[in-house]
């Protein structure tokens, strides 16, 4: 398979530490895929669903205790501890490596160790980087040669060079000896007793977000928390757009959206590039180019649906691996909250127990047949509206950066920044409403910078640092914005319809880049004119409804000001143009 001698002395480390019965390389032929598939099944890991409606589709049971991201147990590794964020869980290099290999001594006895070699990127790109993940998880390999390039193919690109070393068992599944550890001083990630798509897939936030943030603050490009879609106009001209959401805050349903009829008769369409990560570059013309680094969509399943996310629902239509969804045995498909009307009148809930879409606990309350951080695990290729630039290796170029959370109040439907710099600090001090994707308490607002609060691989005040450092270095810089689709009611509703309907926000985003709007100058930046969100066809929604929305009550953002101001001192080396952004804000909003 390779003769790179780092890749055989990392093998040849893992079996001595791990003890496995055998090895296995992953080739990433189909024919070796499938023979994966068929002993999944065997195994009892995977159940491979109705063949006719859902070809080449399956589903996995993660362990109850095993099904989000565990913050609390994912820890930056470094030899300085103000490396790492103090925000975020750090430990000392060489005490972290003793605790693990402690960890790992002969964790994969009577196992197959694979070895999956993998490119973040289109093969053979320059702008791409290659892992080597070493795992005892056939669930792993299988979701890995969805989410990204696998096999013999990246082997031979690879050569002898050097690539992200992953190491990777789920143990004994054990959530007190669970750790998801990076250290990107030395390209290396090691995850313990955890088989749950984010704290395993080590290509995902492991490598293309924490190691490639620190990779990208030392080589001088960007690694975010970003979908990337292209707004087609009537003309055919595309402009592309990256947004950063929080977990489980709408990317994957902005970059898939179909836009509204108005729109659709005139001809606009929309094209995903990404749905979760971007890579981005300054290009030689002095824009920023951005690149999806994955080959697939891990993605939230409850919620999807014929009309939220026709294009996502379609998507998993084939190939798929759904991920602590309901079962439904009589036609062996698969069913989540949200997906219609009709759940299973004889199914099986992603506890493994029998359920039938009406039952309640012991409190009354409707029990879920899908775990609300449910996933699936679809190929790109599947997605109908996947841009056509979705290999290619440059990029797509940025016409706007879009910042976003879940804020019930404060944060108005859209603003834009004044200046690259406001664009950094509105980015630095976004909040956001936390979501099943990671263990914990729902629904609590807290500090998510850019949305990769829980992805930096590095100090965040120097993350900071870095964004400001990019921002001299492009001459023409995208616009950067703030949008929430989140903003409720009195009874808690949700105001703004979303989903396809956020197309109307895009279309003032985008004629903001290019001077064709007008805009109302805030304390906190430009807001739309009411009247120019074109609510054509939208039923319900007024231009005072839009003007609710778009209302940004003062004392309320002094206190939010005043959190902002509190989020900086928790953190360390946070720059100073930021604390004179912070400052200008407070200055505006007392005048
Ligand atoms: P990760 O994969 O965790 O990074 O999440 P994501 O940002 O891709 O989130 P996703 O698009 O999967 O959306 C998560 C949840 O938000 C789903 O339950 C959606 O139904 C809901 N959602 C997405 N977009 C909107 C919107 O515009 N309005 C409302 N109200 N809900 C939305
Ligand atoms: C997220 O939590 O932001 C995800 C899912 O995209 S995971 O891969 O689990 O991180
Ligand atoms: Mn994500």
């Amino acid at each position: 398979m390779t003769s790179n001698k780092k890749v055989l002395a990392f093998i040849e480390e893992t079996k001595a530490l791990c003890d496995p019965k055998e090895v296995v390389w992953v080739d990433g032929s189909e024919s070796q895929l499938e023979a994966f598939r068929k002993q999944a099944v065997e195994e009892g890991i995977l159940i491979k669903l109705n063949q006719e409606l859902l070809p080449g589709c399956y589903l996995h049971r993660t362990t109850q205790n095993d099904v989000a991201r565990v913050e609390g147990r994912t820890f930056i590794c470094s030899k300085n501890k103000d490396d790492s964020s103090p925000i975020n869980n750090w430990m000392e290099t060489s005490e972290a490596y003793d605790m693990l290999k402690k960890l790992f001594k002969g964790c994969m006895k009577g196992r197959t160790l694979y070895v999956i070699p993998y490119s973040m990127g289109a093969v053979g790109s320059k702008f791409s980087k290659i892992g080597i993940e070493l795992t005892d998880s056939i669930y792993v390999v299988l979701n890995m040669a969805i989410m990204t390039r696998v096999g013999q193919k990246v082997l031979d690109v690879l050569g002898d060079g050097d690539f992200v070393k992953g190491l990777h068992s789920y143990a004994e599944l054990s959530e007190e000896k669970r750790y998801i550890c990076h250290f990107p001083e030395d390209n290396t990630i090691m995850s313990i007793n955890s088989n749950y798509g984010g704290n395993v897939l080590l290509g995902k936030k492991c490598f293309a977000l924490r190691i490639a943030s620190y990779l990208g603050k030392t080589e001088g490009w960007m690694a975010e928390h970003m979908l990337i879609l292209g707004v087609e106009y009537p003309n055919g001209e595309t402009k592309y757009i990256a947004a950063a959401f929080p977990s489980a805050c709408g990317k994957t349903n902005l970059a898939m959206l179909i836009p509204p009829e108005v729109y659709r008769k005139k001809g606009y369409k929309v094209w995903c590039v990404g749905d979760d990560i971007a890579w981005i570059r300054v290009g030689e013309d002095g824009r920023l180019y951005a690149v999806n680094p994955e080959n697939g969509f891990f993605g939230v399943a409850p919620g999807t649906n014929e009309k939220s996310n026709p294009n996502a629902l379609h998507t998993t239509q084939k190939g798929t691996i759904f991920t602590n969804v309901a079962y439904n045995a009589d036609n062996n498909t698969v069913w989540w909250e949200g997906l219609d009307k009709n759940p299973p009148k004889n199914g099986i809930d992603w506890k493994g127990n029998p359920w039938n879409g009406d039952m309640k606990d012991a409190d009354g309350k409707p029990i879920k047949g899908a775990h609300p951080n449910s996933r699936f695990t679809a190929p790109a290729v599947n997605c109908p509206c996947l841009s056509k630039e979705f290999e290619n290796p440059n990029g797509v170029p940025l016409s706007a950066i879009v910042f976003g959370g879940r804020r019930a109040k404060t944060a108005p439907l859209v603003y834009q920044s004044t200046s690259w710099n406001n664009g950094v600090f509105v980015g630095s001090s976004m909040a956001s409403e936390t979501t099943a994707a990671a263990t914990g308490a729902v629904g609590v607002v807290r500090r998510d910078p850019m949305a990769m609060r829980p992805f930096v691989g590095y100090n965040m005040g120097d993350y900071f640092a870095h964004w400001i450092e990019m921002g001299k270095k492009i001459k023409n810089p995208p616009k950067i914005f703030n949008v929430n689709w989140f903003r409720t009611d009195d009874e808690g509703h949700f105001i703004w319809p979303g989903f396809g309907d956020n197309m109307r926000v895009l279309d003032w985003i985008l004629a903001r880049c290019e001077d064709k709007v007008d805009a109302v100058e805030t304390p906190i930046g430009y807001v739309p004119k009411a009247e120019d969100i074109n609510i054509e066809g939208l039923e319900g929604i007024t231009v005072d409804t839009i003007k609710g929305l778009l209302e940004i009550d003062k004392e309320t953002w002094k206190q939010e000001a005043d959190g902002i101001e509190s989020f900086y001192g928790e953190l360390t080396r946070v720059p100073q143009e930021l604390k004179d952004q912070l400052a200008n804000l407070k200055a505006k909003l007392n005048a």
